[in-house]
């Protein structure tokens, strides 16, 4: 069995493309089970196998402790850390050989609080992965972009496991534009000449000196452009997971 967690900033697309990646995945005959992590979800484009929601209920928090939604939610990744070990037996008796654990909207729940890297890393003791989501429309603008790649940064920093960085939603850019962001994530020049004529004063220099901590810590952010809708990029995706964690062979024989 192998869980990977979809990360990403507040509406990048983590729901949706765990629902996509998954119908593809069982289009390939693999055999793949969804975990819902977002305790606050609303509606979910998929049907899960494992819910938070039948764990805590943010509303009930709400009402009973006269919280806000925040605070409920913060109340609520508590909550769930305490039922790891419930949430874990449900998780090894799917017996599926993929996971994908569809994680919080409000992604500093996940990230940044105690809760979410202890229920990564207790959830089962089977290898895990991450994949971080960069929205693409949003990424346009190099200083979004670089702010987004500090983000991921934390991520790994808090997380240490293996990440996929993806862009998600590439059938909202053109196919330019979908390069452009691409060669910023493999090329740190074509970022820093992209930082250099698209913004200026103290921004250019934030974004330049953040740009450059970043490649000092020596981590690596290739982009792979993806799309929900339209499955576009899922190919190069799976190849890329397949090779972390698989060692370049398929989940399901
Ligand atoms: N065009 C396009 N829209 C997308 C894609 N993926 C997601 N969206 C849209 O983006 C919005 C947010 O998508 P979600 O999948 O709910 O994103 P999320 O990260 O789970 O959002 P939260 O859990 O609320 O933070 C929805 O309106 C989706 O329909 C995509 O690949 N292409
Ligand atoms: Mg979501």
């Amino acid at each position: 069995m192998f869980i990977v967690f979809i990360i990403g900033t507040a509406g990048s697309g983590k729901s949706l493309f765990t629902a996509a990646f998954s119908e593809w995945l069982k289009m390939s005959k693999q055999d793949v089970s969804i975990v819902n992590m977002d305790p606050g979800a609303l509606a979910l484009p998929y049907a899960p196998d494992v819910d938070a929601r039948d764990y805590v209920n943010v509303e009930a928090l709400m009402d009973e402790y006269g919280l806000g939604p925040n605070g409920a939610l913060i109340m609520a990744a508590d909550l769930l850390a305490d039922e790891i070990e419930n949430i874990s037996r449900e998780v090894e008796n799917l017996k599926s050989d993929i996971v994908l654990v569809d994680t919080p909207g409000q992604m500093e729940l996940f990230a940044f609080r105690a809760s979410g890297p202890y229920i990564a890393s207790e959830l089962t003791r089977e290898p895990k992965a991450i994949v971080y989501l960069f929205d693409s429309v949003f990424s346009l603008n190099p200083l979004n972009y670089v702010s987004n790649l500090f983000l991921s940064a934390a991520v790994y920093n808090r997380f240490l496991l293996p990440q996929l960085h993806v862009l998600s939603k590439c059938d909202l850019l053109t196919k330019e534009d979908t390069d452009k962001i691409v060669d910023w994530s493999a090329n740190p020049k074509a970022l820093e000449d992209a930082i250099e004529h698209k913004l200026e004063g103290t921004k250019r220099l934030l974004s330049r000196n953040m740009m450059k901590a970043i490649y000092q810590l020596g981590l690596k952010f290739l982009l792979i452009p993806i799309s929900a809708k339209t499955n576009e990029g899922f190919v190069n995706f799976n190849t890329a997971l397949e090779r972390i964690l698989a060692g370049g062979d398929k989940y399901t024989y």
